[in-house]
C-alpha cells in the first residue's frame, strides 16, 4: 500500500515527542489540548452550531445564511440562503485599518521586487473586474488563469471572485495540450495569460503555448496578455489577443461585488485521478471561504505582524487556499516568489526569508529534501531567526527530513506543522495546532475540529489502531468539493461509492495508540512526484498517443528525493526497435502532452506486459519491478510467467 518500506518501517519506531514551546503556546490562538478537544466535542455534539458560528466569525455576509446544512448524501449545500462576495473579504474589509499594509510581498525570480499594499491590490482587482466585464463576462462565466507567479495571478483570481466569474487556474508548467484540455472541458471564455515567466533563469512561453492551444479552444474568445518577460508591451499574435495594460487602462477603481450566493461555483481546478482525464473539482463560495480563512489562522496560528510564505504556485490547491484566500482574508502579508528554489544559488529561500523577516514557512517535503541534501551549511550561512512556524504539504513527510526542517530551518525553536488535506478537501483537515498539539515527526497529528478522519476497511469497519486502512472523511465539511465539473456521476462514483455517504480520500493511513494519523500514501493509480498529484493513466494517454508506442504501464518508484519517481514500461509497435533516441524521444512526447512534471524518470522497452488473464496490467508487479525487488505478489493469475522473466532481466 505504501510506497516506501523504509519509511513505514521508520514511522512504525517513530517514537519522538515534542511539545508545543510554552513561549509559542503562551501567545497562540490555541494553547492547550484541552483547548483542542473542546471545540472538537462541540463540533462532533452539535455540528451546525458550530460551523455557524464560524461562518458567522470568519466571514462578512451580505445577506445571512438561515440553514448551516442541506446534506443529501453524497451533496451538500452550506450556509443556504447566504450572499457573500469572497474580493470584499479579502480586500474591502481591510480597507479601513489595512489599506497601507503590504498585501503581497512580490519577488521576481530575476530578482525585481514590489510590494503591493491592501489599498494598491483592491484598486487593481476592481480595475481588472471592470475590464473583464467590458468583454463580456458575467456571473458565472468561466475565466482560465495561465499565469506565473506574480501578483497578476492573484489579482486574476479576485477579480473573478469579484464579478461572480468562476476561474480555472492552469499550472504555468503545464503544456499547451494540458492547457487546451482543461480549457475546453471548463468551456473557458476568456484566458489570462503573460508573454512569459522566469524559471531557472529561462523563460517559460506561456504565450506560445496559450497561442499553440487557441487553435483548438472553441469557447475562448479573447486572451488577456500582461507583461512580465519582454522589455516593451508584448506583440499581441491576432485580434483574439489585448494587451492586460490596455484593458485596465481607463477602466474605474470602483467595481460593486457580485453578492453571490453562499453556493455559487467560486473555482474549478483539474487533478488527477485514476483514469487518464484529470477531474475539474468544483469549489464553491462560502463553505470553501469559512474553512481556508479559518485553518490559515488556527493552523500557521497567524498574527497581525507576521509575514508569512507560502512557497505553492497558485496552480496547484496550496496556492488557492494558502497563498490566495486564506491569508488575504485574514488580513496578514504573504509573500509571493515566481521562480525556482534553488536558483541562481541554493540559498535563494533561506535569502528571501532573511530579506523579508518571513516568520512563517510553508512547503513541500521535496524541497525539503532537497535542501537537505545541499547540506546544512548553506541554510546556517543565512539569518533564519525571524521564523516562528515551518508548515509541510503535498506528501508524507519522512521523519528524517521532518527532523531536518525542526533542527536546521526552525533552529529547534519553530513548531512544525505536517498538514495533510487535498484539491478535493479545499482546505487542511488533519494538522498540529501549533500552540497545542504535541507533535511527532512523520505524523500530520489530529483531526482539526468538525473534521471526521476515520480508518475503515472496504466493508467500513473500523480498522483497529496500529493497523493499516483506507482514509475517509465520515461527515461533510464546509469546503469539500461539490462537483466534478460536467461530470456529476464521476464525483458520486470516485468520492462515495466505495461506501455510500463516506468520502474516500484514496489514501491508505493508520492510527497509533494516541490516535494520531500517519499518512502512508496513495491507494490508487495516483502518485506524487515531488510534490505533484500525477495520475499514472494520464501519462500512459500519453505515451499511447505517440505513434510508435503500443501499449504503456506507468508505475511509481520510490525515490529519495522527489518521494516517487516515474516508471514507465513501454512496449513497442511492431517494426519499431528499441534505442536510447525513442527512450527520449517518449520522454519529450510526455513532457509536450502534459507538462515537464510528467517526464517518466526511467522508461524500460519490453516485449509484453504482464497482464492477468481478463486482460488486466498488473501494476503492483510493475511496481515490484521498477522498485528492484522480488515481486511478493501472487503470480498465479499472470497470464505468460516468461513476460516477468523478461522485465526483470531487462534492468539496467
Ligand atoms: C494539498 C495537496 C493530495 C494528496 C493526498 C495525499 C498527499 C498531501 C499530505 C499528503 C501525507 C501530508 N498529501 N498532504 N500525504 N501527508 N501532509 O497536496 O493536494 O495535490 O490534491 O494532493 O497528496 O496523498 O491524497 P493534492
Amino acid at each position: 500500500m505504501a510506497e516506501t518500506q523504509h519509511e513505514i518501517v521508520s514511522v512504525l519506531t517513530e517514537a519522538r515527542v515534542f511539545p508545543p514551546p510554552e513561549a509559542f503556546s503562551r501567545r497562540a490562538h490555541l494553547r492547550s489540548m484541552e483547548d483542542y478537544q473542546r471545540l472538537w466535542d462541540e463540533a462532533a455534539r452539535n455540528p451546525d452550531k458550530y460551523w455557524g458560528d464560524r461562518a458567522r466569525e470568519e466571514l462578512y455576509w451580505k445577506e445571512p445564511f438561515q440553514t448551516v446544512l442541506d446534506w443529501k448524501p453524497p451533496h451538500a449545500r452550506w450556509f443556504v440562503e447566504g450572499r457573500t462576495n469572497l474580493a470584499y473579504n479579502c480586500l474591502d474589509r481591510h480597507l479601513a485599518t489595512r489599506r497601507d499594509k503590504p498585501a503581497i510581498l512580490f519577488e521576481g525570480e530575476p530578482g525585481d521586487r514590489r510590494s503591493v499594499t491592501y489599498g494598491e491590490l483592491s484598486v487593481e482587482v476592481n480595475r481588472l473586474a471592470n475590464g473583464l466585464k467590458s468583454l463580456g463576462i458575467k456571473k458565472g462565466d468561466r475565466v482560465g488563469i495561465y499565469l506565473p507567479m506574480v501578483p497578476e495571478a492573484v489579482v486574476a483570481m479576485l477579480a473573478c471572485a469579484r464579478i461572480g466569474a468562476v476561474h480555472s487556474v492552469v499550472f504555468g508548467g503545464f503544456s499547451a495540450e494540458a492547457l487546451q484540455e482543461r480549457m475546453n472541458d471548463a468551456g473557458a471564455r476568456v484566458v489570462l495569460t503573460a508573454d512569459g515567466g522566469w524559471r531557472k533563469g529561462a523563460v517559460v512561453p506561456l504565450l506560445k503555448n496559450v497561442e499553440q492551444a487557441l487553435k483548438n479552444m472553441p469557447t475562448v474568445e479573447k486572451v488577456v496578455v500582461a507583461r512580465r518577460t519582454s522589455t516593451d508591451a508584448p506583440a499581441l499574435p491576432g485580434p483574439r489577443y489585448v494587451a492586460w495594460d490596455a484593458l485596465v487602462k481607463g477602466q474605474s477603481d470602483v467595481c460593486e461585488p457580485e453578492w453571490v450566493e453562499s453556493e455559487h461555483p467560486l473555482f474549478i481546478l483539474y487533478t488527477s485521478g485514476s483514469t487518464g482525464k484529470p477531474k475539474g473539482v468544483l469549489h464553491t463560495t462560502a463553505g470553501f471561504a469559512v474553512n481556508a480563512s479559518l485553518t490559515t489562522r488556527w493552523v500557521f496560528d497567524l498574527r497581525e505582524d507576521d509575514v508569512y510564505w507560502c512557497t505553492a504556485d497558485v496552480g496547484w490547491v496550496t496556492g488557492h487556499s494558502y497563498v490566495v484566500y486564506g491569508p488575504l482574508m485574514n488580513g496578514v502579508t504573504t509573500i509571493v516568489y515566481e521562480g525556482a528554489p534553488t536558483h541562481p544559488g541554493p540559498a535563494r529561500f533561506w535569502d528571501i526569508i532573511e530579506r523579508y523577516k518571513a516568520t512563517i514557512l510553508y512547503t513541500a517535503p521535496t524541497a525539503i529534501r532537497a535542501f537537505m541534501r545541499l547540506g546544512d551549511d548553506i541554510p546556517r550561512q543565512k539569518d533564519l531567526s525571524s521564523l516562528r512556524l515551518l508548515g509541510s504539504v503535498g506528501e508524507p513527510i519522512n521523519p528524517e527530513a521532518w527532523m531536518w526542517y525542526r533542527d536546521v530551518i526552525g533552529q529547534g525553536r519553530c513548531p512544525v506543522v505536517d498538514t495533510w488535506w487535498q484539491t478535493e478537501t479545499g482546505s487542511i483537515m488533519i494538522s498540529p495546532l501549533p500552540g497545542a498539539t504535541p507533535t511527532k515527526p512523520g505524523s500530520a497529528t489530529l483531526p482539526l475540529p468538525g473534521i471526521h478522519a476515520e480508518i475503515l476497511d472496504r466493508q467500513g469497519n473500523t480498522v483497529p489502531r496500529g493497523q493499516g486502512g483506507l482514509l475517509f472523511i465520515t461527515r461533510p465539511w464546509p469546503s469539500m468539493l461539490r462537483t466534478v465539473y460536467g461530470d456529476p456521476e464521476r464525483y458520486t462514483r470516485t468520492y462515495f461509492s466505495e461506501l455510500p455517504g463516506k468520502y474516500f480520500t484514496g489514501d491508505g493511513a493508520r492510527t497509533d495508540a494516541d490516535g494520531y494519523f500517519w499518512l502512508m500514501g496513495r491507494v490508487d493509480d495516483v502518485v506524487n512526484v515531488a510534490g505533484h498529484r500525477l495520475g499514472t493513466a494520464e501519462v500512459e494517454s500519453a505515451l499511447v498517443a505517440h505513434p510508435r508506442v503500443s501499449e504503456a504501464a506507468v508505475v511509481g518508484r520510490p525515490d529519495d528525493l522527489k518521494g516517487t519517481a516515474l516508471v514507465a514500461f513501454v512496449t513497442l509497435k511492431n517494426g519499431n526497435a528499441p534505442s536510447a533516441e525513442l527512450k527520449k524521444e517518449l520522454a519529450q512526447h510526455v513532457s509536450k502532452e502534459i507538462g515537464a512534471i510528467a517526464r517518466p524518470d526511467e522508461i524500460r522497452f519490453a516485449e509484453g506486459l504482464p497482464k492477468t488473464r481478463s486482460g488486466k496490467i498488473m501494476r503492483r508487479l510493475l511496481r515490484d519491478v521498477a522498485a528492484g525487488k522480488k515481486s511478493s505478489q501472487d503470480t498465479t493469475t499472470l497470464e505468460d510467467l516468461n513476460v516477468l522473466a523478461a522485465l526483470q532481466q531487462n534492468e539496467e
